[in-house]
């Protein structure tokens, strides 16, 4: 790491570094001096390209810096040869961004001000790119929402999947086939051509916003690497996901997931109070399935991702992925008889 830290020119002499975060794709550090950074590994079997992030992102910021000069966008700290990234030897990509003090990080949310901050957040992002050109930005992941292509990897996965893997998940795999409806739903409203083509984060769960610890408010978005075109209903939909439970996606007691209406509401207005006047009365009616459509896409990439060997997100115990699912599978229940979808 300390020739990494050399090409931010910094002295590692003068850091402690320590393993931080509960992302489940990147490494992430918190470098702690005078001034302290994270610093952070890309997994590079995740993104392929990781220059089309760098380039998604210049490209927002160039933007953002010209017509919301005081808009605290994001960007990784520039490395002494003027890159964005540095490789290590074994071609893995690092970045350096600023670390803020009396910030934070939650990974469940406890009052109604924190969804309509944290809603409130996602939503200025887009809001504040509304007028950028979106074929400027190229998918950092293609088909990354795409609920027909993670229903597709979810079949393949389990025509793969050995005999006694597919016994343990059984019953989840069964409670993931009775939601494939939504797959036709999906096709619908996209086939519609209703939702727009927005610059979207599309990971906007939870623990992707900063909060000042000092005013409760959102402080910046963070984890920008699928910044690109999307729909809103990818970015309201995580949120739903993420926030109206009082427990995370890691949560194996399913009894103490439910769902906390005020704490929606308190959400959807948080991004309505950015987003109404952008979005069409036709995107308005897609709300109600952001949140199922968005719950029900991390259901099959985790079963996926149990079936096929654990390849792809970091587990820290053998069925963590399938105990994800069981837990996302279980919110889907809650929200649709909570969601009245059209
Ligand atoms: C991953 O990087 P992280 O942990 O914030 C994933 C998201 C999922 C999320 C589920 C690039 O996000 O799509 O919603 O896990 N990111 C990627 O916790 O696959
Ligand atoms: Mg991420």
């Amino acid at each position: 790491m300390h020739p990494i830290l050399t090409s931010f020119g910094l002295n590692s002499s003068n850091h402690s570094i320590e393993h931080i975060g509960t992302g489940h794709i990147h490494q992430t550090f918190l470098v702690k001096g005078l001034n302290s950074y994270i610093l952070q590994r890309v997994n590079k079997n995740v993104f392929t390209k990781p220059e089309v992030i760098a380039q998604n992102l210049r490209t927002a910021s160039t933007f953002l810096k010209a017509n919301y000069p005081d808009y605290l966008f994001l960007s990784p700290i520039i490395s002494i040869d003027e890159h964005e990234m540095v490789y290590d030897n074994e071609n893995y990509p690092w970045r350096l961004f600023p670390y803020f003090d009396n910030t934070t990080t939650l990974n469940e949310v406890t009052s109604e001000t924190q969804a309509y901050q944290a809603a409130k957040g996602f939503a200025q992002l887009t809001k504040n790119l509304k007028d950028i050109d979106t074929s400027l930005f190229k998918p950092t992941i293609e088909k990354f929402h795409d609920l027909n292509w993670r229903y597709f990897q979810f079949q393949m996965a389990l025509k793969k999947a050995s005999s006694e893997t597919k016994e343990l998940a059984e019953k989840t795999i069964q409670t993931a086939n009775s939601f494939a409806y939504l797959v036709d739903r999906y096709n619908t409203l996209i086939n519609s051509n209703s939702l727009h083509t927005r610059i979207t984060h599309n990971d906007t769960k939870i623990n992707n916003i900063l909060f000042s610890q000092l005013t409760e408010e959102a402080f910046c978005v963070i984890d920008l690497d699928t910044l690109m075109p999307g729909y809103f209903i990818y970015d309201l939909g995580d949120m739903v996901r993420t926030i109206v439970s009082p427990v995370s996606e890691e949560e194996k007691d399913l009894s103490k997931i439910t769902f906390r209406k005020s704490i929606y509401e308190a959400l959807i207005n948080g991004y309505l109070s950015q987003m109404h006047d952008i979005l069409s009365q036709e995107e308005k009616q897609a709300i109600p399935f952001a949140g199922m459509m968005m719950t029900y896409i991390m259901a099959l990439r985790f079963l996926a991702d149990f079936l096929n060997g654990n390849v792809y997100y970091h587990i820290t115990y053998a069925d963590q992925n399938l105990v994800r699912a069981g837990n996302q599978l279980r919110l889907l229940e809650i929200l649709k008889s909570e969601l009245q979808i059209p």
